[in-house]
């Protein structure tokens, strides 16, 4: 893999295998063939004039919000990004519903009304997926905040390109000081845009919460089992009173920034290089290797998972367009 020193740097030993049995890493491998076949359908569907505004895909992602997602309790919360259909996927937002919110339905998870970027489902735990960056991290810090003592935990996700902002800074010392039960989880797919992070990155990533003596591991993001360890270890440990943890997961994501991005700024051959670590087959070759699971069991979760996902986008796509001045009523905000 042709990385940066920098982002080889980051790399730490694989997990031990024992973490998660057969069915817990088929489990998470269905999670993120439904994010992947999600992501998909909304290409497909912004290509044709049915998705509205921008989108961020999370395509290469997948295995930071399953991993992570998969060892929340009910309570817990978790804020996301404008690049957040997995983050909602991951929580258990129903895959109709969010599509439907991608189609402006009522039916939509936000009643039509925040579109790609800005998805809430609160009975799901997810408080907001946020357009501006940092946005996530205030809010999972806030969440936090009222969570203290009760066992639950509150999860930020962002990017590294996030980490110069200042909403960074304030609430990882503001969590550290307070001794807060809040994971930040920064999902390093190497580019801000279209900026590689190296070249506006003072210092290394996962050295700024070290040096606020925030426990920091720093995984491999494409291996969706090292990032279920890392979890395991900083959701148990934030848990526990043990306050902030953060995870540095090294991903990469395999499209644009948003739709008007072809990608112009990869190195030749980059993104080709990357995708021989896609996740699915990361996640396949470890099925087959710890577990024996043949190809053609894995093939068939995967064909369940699509089938299933095609029955809700059709349901999506025939939903009701909401009334010109219908107030928001079906928004999910309550707590
Ligand atoms: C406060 C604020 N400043 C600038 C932007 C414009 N912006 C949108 S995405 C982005 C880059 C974020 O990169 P990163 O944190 O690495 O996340 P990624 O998009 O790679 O997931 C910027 C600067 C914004 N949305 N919010």
């Amino acid at each position: 893999m042709a990385t940066s020193t920098k982002h080889r740097q980051g790399q730490e030993a694989p997990p031990p295998a024992d973490l998660l049995d057969r069915d817990a890493l088929l489990e998470l491998h269905a999670g993120m063939a439904l994010i992947r076949g999600f992501e998909d359908a909304v290409q497909r569907l912004f290509t044709k004039g049915e998705v509205h505004g921008t989108t961020h895909l999370y395509s290469g992602q997948e295995a930071g919000a399953t991993a992570v997602c998969s060892v929340l309790q009910d309570g817990d919360r978790v804020a996301g990004t404008y690049r957040g259909h997995g983050h909602a996927l991951a929580v258990g937002v129903d895959p109709g519903a969010l599509m439907a919110e991608m189609l402006g339905r009522t039916t939509g998870v936000c009643g039509g009304r925040a579109g790609s970027m800005n998805v809430i489902d609160v009975e799901h735990g997810l408080i907001g997926c946020f357009g501006i960056i940092g946005g996530s991290i205030a809010a999972a810090t806030g969440a936090a905040l009222a969570l203290r003592r009760t066992g639950n935990v509150a999860v930020a996700f962002f990017g590294e390109g996030t980490s110069n902002q200042g909403y960074f800074h304030e609430s990882l010392n503001f969590a550290k000081v307070l001794s807060l039960p809040v994971v930040f989880v920064c999902e390093n797919n190497r580019y801000a845009e279209f900026t590689p992070y190296e070249e506006a990155m003072a210092g290394g990533l996962a050295d700024r919460p070290r040096t606020m003596e925030i426990p920091t591991t720093v995984v491999d993001g494409m291996d969706v089992t090292a990032v279920h360890a890392a979890a395991v270890e900083a959701v148990g440990r934030a848990r526990a009173g043990e306050g902030p943890q953060f995870i540095e997961s090294m991903t990469y994501r395999f499209v644009g920034h948003s739709r008007s991005d072809p990608g112009k700024y990869r190195k030749d051959g980059e993104l080709d290089e990357f995708k021989l670590r896609d996740p699915l087959l990361v996640s396949r070759a470890i099925l087959a290797e710890r577990f024996g699971v043949a190809a053609s069991d894995v093939d068939a979760v995967e064909e369940r998972v699509a089938g299933e996902l095609a029955a809700a986008i059709e349901t999506a796509r025939s939903g009701p367009w909401p009334e010109a001045g219908a107030p928001a009523s079906e928004f999910r905000t309550a707590a």
